[in-house]
């Protein structure tokens, strides 16, 4: 299944003339406030989020997996569905492997697949929470943190295989996430596991080329449910600050304790420059992986309004690595990417609306109405002509879901790809 931009072009056409009204109302409004609406859609457009390996199967709950039908069961397919995704929306540009989820078996072949849908390979993720088959030491009492040295070097060695073959797609990061903890107080040593944690960590990052970044990732909890090793983002930062200069804290939205303040933590770890990525999605209880603004859009607003802010002023902080880490067992998948991605752009559009000056202004009169009038004036514009023009100029849809619906992309993926094909993940 491919779809071509003559398609959509032509697609396009029956509500192009709908767009263009919608767009002129937005475009009027904002000149009127001095804002140029060229620039945020110039930026929209230039706005590249990862889609994860694993995302584009029917994910599952521990009590049941609901196939989609028509799921890849390949890599090649996963980098065709992501193609779909990608021509639709000019958003999806970018692909972060599982391994080994997703181990290539043929590089050359992969990396022309992924160059025929314009895909670069972002973030590989390594993988110690499975114990993988034929392998010689179990994960089950944890991973880089375990009192066991044979486990730890497993476990070492397994990241130095990702990078390695990170190394041959393209990649430039690698991402660590851990399942290492406890579920019962007393079960470890927190002092024993932390420091075997943190020596695995430099030991990985020793390794790491000179032109990558490692991301550690951080989770208050799951699968453990007394404690975790990595379980928050001071812990994370202190970590990365032991390894060196190219490692960096990984956000994902998912993993915090309910009501945490996120957009407080992005701010700060971007004013150390130590923000290296993002995983999105939206939650109500915890890692939900529901998809991103379904939930909260207004606290995702906040968190781009942070991220706008701190990239502007935080030049030491690199180029942020995004991605969507959403998958759940009741949407198709593609349809959930497209609204997730679609939720990420309108939250970057309504932030870039942010009059950041005059919020300055109201936050040294201690004016707190003033300031809260300022956010929420741009979290109430309807921006989405603007993210429906940065695709428009790129030949992508104006509504990639309605197109997504009216192409019958599913109908077509199952008859080629059957009703019971399954993607590798979780
Ligand atoms: C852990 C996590 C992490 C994994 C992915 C499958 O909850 O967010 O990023 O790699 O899910
Ligand atoms: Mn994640
Ligand atoms: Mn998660």
């Amino acid at each position: 299944m491919k779809i071509d931009k003559q398609q959509i072009s032509d697609l396009n056409k029956s509500v192009e003339t709908k767009h263009l009204i919608q767009l002129d109302f937005i475009a009027n409004q904002l000149q009127h406030k001095g804002i140029d609406g060229q620039h945020i859609i110039k930026k929209l457009k230039d706005f590249q989020v990862a889609i994860p390996s694993w995302a584009l199967g029917a994910g599952g709950t521990r009590f049941g997996r609901f196939s989609f039908g028509g799921e890849p069961s390949t890599l090649e397919q996963k980098l065709d569905d992501i193609g779909i995704l990608h021509t639709l929306t000019n958003a999806a540009g970018a692909v972060s492997l599982h391994i080994p989820w997703d181990i290539p078996q043929n590089y050359q072949a992969i990396k022309d697949k992924a160059a025929q849908h314009n895909i670069v390979f972002d973030a590989v993720n390594s993988n110690t929470f499975q114990d993988q088959s034929n392998a010689k030491e179990s994960y089950k009492f944890g991973s880089l943190c375990n009192s066991n040295k044979a486990v730890r070097e497993q476990a070492i060695q397994h990241n130095i295989d990702v990078i390695n073959i990170g190394e041959k797609l393209g990649s430039k990061s690698l991402t660590v996430w851990l399942a290492d903890g406890s579920s019962f107080p007393g079960q470890l040593n927190f002092q024993e596991t932390l420091k075997n944690t943190q020596d695995s960590l430099k030991t990985v990052y020793k390794s790491l080329p000179k032109d990558w970044k490692l991301f550690i990732e951080y989770k208050p909890y799951e699968p453990n449910f007394y404690s975790t090793v990595i379980q928050d983002w001071g812990t994370s930062y202190m970590l990365a600050n032991e390894c060196g200069e190219r490692a960096y804290t990984l956000v994902d939205l998912g993993h915090h304790l309910p009501n945490t303040n996120i957009e407080q933590i992005v701010a700060t770890l971007l004013y150390k420059g130590k923000l290296g990525g993002f995983h999105f999605n939206d939650s109500k209880y915890g890692d939900d992986d529901l998809t991103v603004g379904s939930i909260k859009p207004y606290a995702l607003f906040l968190i781009f309004n942070e991220l706008v802010y701190g990239i502007e002023n935080n030049p030491k902080n690199p180029d942020l690595a995004w991605m969507i880490d959403a998958s759940h067992n009741i949407k198709d998948p593609l349809e959930d990417l497209i609204q997730s991605l679609e939720a990420i752009m309108i939250a970057y559009a309504q932030a870039l609306l942010v009059d950041q000056k005059q919020l300055k202004e109201a936050q040294e009169a201690q004016d707190i109405v003033a300031c809260q009038e300022i956010l929420q004036e741009a979290y109430r514009t309807d921006v989405r002509p603007l993210v429906r023009e940065s695709r428009v100029q790129m030949n992508a849809a104006i509504d990639p879901l309605a197109i997504y619906r009216s192409l019958e992309i599913r109908k077509t993926l199952i008859k080629e790809r059957g009703k019971n094909s399954t993607a590798s993940g979780l």
